[in-house]
């Protein structure tokens, strides 16, 4: 149960197609860069380390057939049919993979931080297999940090199963989950820490930063690394009492938590990584202003601040490396 010893409750209703979202989650916006976005990179001379790490990329995972005919062979030493290299040939083939991966997005926002783009907005993301789209905050606790996660509005409903939760969903300009899938692939590429921002509803700010944050694949149920905490709203994710440390994602479709009973189901259907049920759910439901005296473990909960009947006003969990 949560935190504390707390009175038996009812069960929370099964959710049923009254306690679901209808329909498709809401497509984001096309990607927009920052103005000022792509004329910095424009500028940049030379090559900077970031095109080494895409052009990697790129060496890797293209295939060949996957190219378009004028650049297929680039990257293997051509040669003219004398067997001497045709240094011509490379140099032209060269240039156009570099003009390919001008146009390959950076690989989080931390990267398009230190390339120069300091305006917040939703951006592309490279990370393989499949690219997305996050809202990079350029301006909390010196910017370049990766929106995994916001709350602020209730516009968006987070009662979703594991397949959202894996996927994502919500809109990238306002309230979304990035998804697991998306968040297991950026936080295995480096070593990212990860960063919460609390706003209670007197617009009061607090924060809880953690110097690890990795998110294990689907295989291992999305299993959470999370140590290191500092900040000013109390530990409620690593602490030794209840930790979300080792814990695997659950959903209202699927228990993985460490409860005998289900939490997600009793509690808001949220996603989460669910201990027991631990001492912290910022996926819950979205109950707005109700002080003190919200439906108890049901809300967007930072116990360790407001305990566990208070849904906070909005909330944003992001990382950076
Ligand atoms: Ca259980």
């Amino acid at each position: 149960m949560y935190e504390q010893a707390e009175p038996v409750r009812p069960p929370f209703p099964r959710p049923g197609r009254s306690g679901q979202t209808s329909g498709p989650p809401p497509q984001p916006p096309p990607v927009r860069l920052p103005k000022g976005a792509s004329d910095q990179r424009q500028q940049d001379e030379g090559t900077s380390p970031n095109t080494y790490a895409k052009a990697e990329r790129v060496y890797y995972t293209i295939k060949d057939e996957d190219l378009p005919p004028s650049l297929r062979g680039v990257g293997r030493q051509q040669q003219s049919p004398q067997g001497e290299r045709d240094l011509d040939k490379e140099c032209s083939g060269t240039a156009a993979l570099e003009q390919r991966l001008d146009k390959l997005p950076e690989e989080d926002c931390a990267e398009y931080h230190s390339s120069g783009s300091t305006t917040s907005g939703v951006y592309s993301i490279g990370i393989l297999p499949a690219d997305m789209e996050a809202f990079c905050d350029m301006d909390t606790a010196g910017g370049g940090w990766t929106v995994i996660q916001r709350r602020q509005d209730g516009s968006v409903p987070f009662n979703r199963n594991w397949e959202e939760y894996k996927l994502g969903f919500g809109n990238k300009n306002g309230e979304y989950w990035l998804g697991n899938e998306n968040i297991h692939l950026l936080t295995n590429q480096k070593n990212y820490r990860m960063r919460i921002d609390l706003v209670d509803w007197n617009n009061e700010l607090r924060y809880a930063e953690y110097s690890t944050f990795r998110v294990s694949g689907e295989s291992d149920g999305y299993l959470l690394h999370i140590s290191g905490y500092s900040g000013t709203a109390g530990d409620a994710m690593a602490n030794k009492h209840h930790s979300s440390n080792g814990q695997r994602f659950s959903t209202v479709d699927r228990d993985n938590d460490d409860w005998s009973g289900h939490c997600s189901q009793l509690y808001g259907q949220g996603g989460w990584w669910f201990e027991n049920c631990g001492a912290s759910y910022l996926n819950g439901r979205y109950l707005g202003n109700c002080g003190s005296s919200c439906s108890g473990g049901q809300g967007v909960l930072w116990y360790r601040w407001k305990g566990w009947s208070y849904s906070l006003k909005s909330v944003s969990m992001k990382i950076r490396p």
